[in-house]
């Protein structure tokens, strides 16, 4: 029929294949000869019932994200629904891989689902800033109820075939081949004949649905939000499967769609689905990739215990080095308890914690890094201490091993040169805590081998990470920016803001946190230590530590945590030290407002973006974005910080930059040469390219 949609009987079943690779999106092109297929199967008498599935390594995974924001080319997808739903014969979706988005909504179109038992099945579109906009809201909620479908709906979060049986979803789960046997099962439903069905018709699920607890379920969730229009908008529309007739609630979800789809939110999030997938592309032709078999981790503390962690859940087996038994021993039950947690909070079965566990081996003697195909050191952040265990490893590892280290901070070509293998030797810098948190950050040094490189972030990819290549400089990409974020923290204080006034400021921007409540969670010691060795004063954060105040751990550090609680309250004191010092540098305070709270500490932070990209430590700008959403919280409705530059205009931010820079005299606000260039030709890669 065309090359993305083929028919072929099997008796009296016709079976449609869509063939899209890589994940058979619903793009116009499938679209419209599917459409056809299936306006001449329903009417085709020799045809006694239709399966619809899929080639390749999945179902269909939704809607084509490059088609959006684009004119919709008809058919859409609703059309195709629609139609299948008109459809009088046993229709049956064949689900293998994942059922996504639209091609959820697709096989919803069917009477019936049959899965593989690996297959899972989501509605994922809040995640792209979207709600289902192919009838999901209206449909799932009939099949699920509507408690269960609100919660797919507003999470994204995909479940698997066993749950999607439990709870209606699919009809049946099928091992083996399941093509072979969707087929059976749909030549078995027209043998038992109709009528059938569609899921628009069976109501009884909705007719005991109770819209006051809706409503309380609702109003939790868009208080969470968080300033994020999908997921309220997710929950009206599912609100309008309830209280509305099917085609009423249908054209409602379509505006809330459309309105949602045409938003900078959305936006910001499809260039960020976009942004991740081409992060993790290595350039360079037919790279070869070093086989990792088992990962070596020296640091059994927080840090490396966390990386060791990340890889055991990726399925590797990881020998853990340290200097003594009762550190290494220390660092394993630690392990062990957070893998307990894991399990009483229900995320991890037992049977799944004794396997991972069962990965790890413990050691102090670096001769067991022998058989190691990847080591990864997380030892003290000092030149010499990395120096030292870089000439050890050199001495043990075998050839070809990838040495990487997990420093935030130093020169990874001065680690490197410590080796008489430079080319094995790669920065991967993880986040605390690294068994958590999804970015990494890898360091290209200068004399990395491309193989090496692209065998890390392929890796890291295997071990749920979202990886972005970086090139070497004091912090790399995230904790330089971050410097140039809080340079004016401490200015703006003694200029009259208050550290809750400044936190606010963030939160409303949409960050989960401000820097002084990031501060205090984090430790203001850390900061402090960094500081001393480095002959760096920050007058405030410093004489909080001086009076023991570390933060949360504390009971109290910017704020004040009671009892034990983690809430913080602005602590009278706190200000009274900082009206103190600002009289003691004979600054006068003044009214600061958000505007200004923002101009002085995010736009430094785009410009300082904008020098890393110009000095290639970051190849592109969606990179740069990568990192502040998945490292640093920014918020994905915004896009990161280079595409809200976007948004928020270049040309204002240079302005304003210029102005700050003329008043205080300070670099973090000289704009940066691309930055300028960006303003003029209005996007990064033009900037870049010019
Ligand atoms: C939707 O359905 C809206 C409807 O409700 C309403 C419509 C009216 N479109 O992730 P991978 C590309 S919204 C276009 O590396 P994996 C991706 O960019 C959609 N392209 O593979 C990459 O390209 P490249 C709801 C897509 O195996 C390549 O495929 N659905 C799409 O790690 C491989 O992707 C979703 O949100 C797409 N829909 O993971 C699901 N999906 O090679 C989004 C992928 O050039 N997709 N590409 O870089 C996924 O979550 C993952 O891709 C999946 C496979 C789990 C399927």
């Amino acid at each position: 029929m065309s090359d993305f949609v083929s028919v072929a009987k099997h008796g009296g079943v016709a079976v449609v294949t869509i063939d899209n690779p890589p994940v058979n999106a619903m793009s116009f092109h499938v679209r419209e000869p599917l459409h056809q297929a299936l306006a001449v199967l329903r009417d085709e008498p020799s045809v006694a019932a239709i399966v619809i599935a899929c080639a390749g390594r999945t179902f269909v995974a939704g809607a084509d994200i490059t088609e959006f924001g684009k004119p919709v080319q008809q058919p859409e997808l609703r059309a195709v629904i629609a139609l299948l739903e008109t459809i009088a014969k046993p229709t049956v979706a064949a689900i293998h891989g994942t059922a996504l988005g639209g091609g959820l909504e697709l096989a919803l179109g069917c009477h019936f689902r049959v899965a593989g038992a690996r297959a899972k099945l989501g509605l994922p579109e809040v995640k792209l800033g979207l709600l289902p906009g192919g009838g999901g809201t209206v449909r799932l909620p009939r099949l699920i109820g509507v408690e269960k479908a609100l919660g797919m709906i507003v999470s994204g979060t995909p479940i698997g075939a066993t749950e999607a049986l439990e709870a209606g979803l699919v009809d049946a789960v099928l091992d083996g081949d399941l093509l072979a046997r969707a087929v059976r099962f749909a030549s078995e439903m027209a043998a038992r004949g109709g009528p059938f069905t569609p899921v628009r018709d069976r109501n009884d699920r909705l007719a005991v649905a109770d819209l006051a607890a809706f409503d309380r379920q609702a109003a939790e969730l868009a208080k969470k939000a968080r300033g994020h229009e999908a997921p309220i908008a997710c929950a009206e529309a599912v609100r309008g499967a309830i209280s509305l007739s099917f085609d009423e609630a249908l054209a409602a979800e379509r505006e809330l769609f459309l309105k949602l789809v045409a938003g900078d939110q959305a936006r910001a999030q499809r260039h960020l689905f976009f942004a991740e997938r081409e992060a993790a592309k290595v350039p360079g032709k037919d790279l070869s990739r070093r086989k990792i078999a088992r990962v070596g981790v020296i640091g059994a503390g927080t840090m490396g215990g966390g990386i060791a962690m990340a890889f055991a859940n990726g399925g590797f087996p990881v020998t853990l080095l340290e200097t003594s038994q009762e550190a290494l021993q220390r660092g394993l039950t630690t392990i062990d308890r957070n893998y307990a947690v894991s399990v009483s909070r229900g995320s991890l079965t037992e049977a799944a914690r004794q396997q991972r566990l069962g990965l790890f081996k413990g050691s102090t003697d670096y001769a067991d890094l022998a058989d190691c195909d990847l080591i990864v050191e997380a030892v003290f952040e000092e030149m010499a201490v990395k120096q030292e265990v870089f000439g050890k490893l050199d001495a043990v590892a075998k050839p070809g091993a990838i040495l990487a280290t997990n420093t935030s901070y130093l020169d990874v070509n001065a680690i490197a040169a410590s080796t008489s293998r430079p080319q094995d030797v790669v920065g991967l810098h993880f986040f605390s805590p690294a068994n958590v948190m999804k970015l990494l950050e890898i360091v290209r040094a200068e004399k990395t081998a491309p193989d090496a490189l692209a065998t890390v972030v392929e890796l890291a990819r295997r071990i749920g990470k979202v990886p972005v290549v970086v090139g070497v400089c004091h912090g790399f990409v995230g904790n330089r920016m971050l410097a140039a974020r809080g340079a004016e923290s401490e200015a703006l204080l003694f200029e009259g803001a208050t550290p809750s006034q400044i936190d606010k400021a963030f939160t409303e921007f949409g960050w989960p946190m401000g820097p002084f409540q990031m501060g205090d969670l984090a430790g203001l010691d850390i900061g402090w230590r960094n500081r001393k060795a480095r002959g760096l004063t920050a007058v405030i954060a410093d004489t909080l530590c001086e009076q023991g105040r570390f933060g949360q751990k504390t009971g109290s550090g910017f704020y004040r945590y009671e009892n034990g609680f983690r809430t913080p309250v602005p602590d009278p004191e706190v200000e009274a030290l900082i009206r103190a010092k600002a009289a003691e540098k004979g600054i006068a305070r003044r009214a600061i407002d958000a505007d200004e709270i923002i101009e002085r500490t995010l736009y430094p932070l785009v410009n300082e973006g904008a020098k890393i990209l110009e000095e290639k430590i970051a190849a592109r700008a969606s990179d740069i974005d990568v990192v502040w959403v998945n490292g640093y919280g920014f918020p994905v409705g915004k896009g990161g910080p280079m595409f809200w530059a976007g948004l928020e205009g270049a040309g204002k931010i240079v302005e304003r930059l210029d102005h700050w820079h003329e008043r205080t005299a300070r670099p973090i606000f000289q704009p940066a040469p691309l930055l300028r260039r960006m303003a003029e030709t209005g996007t990064w890669e033009a900037a870049v390219g010019g």
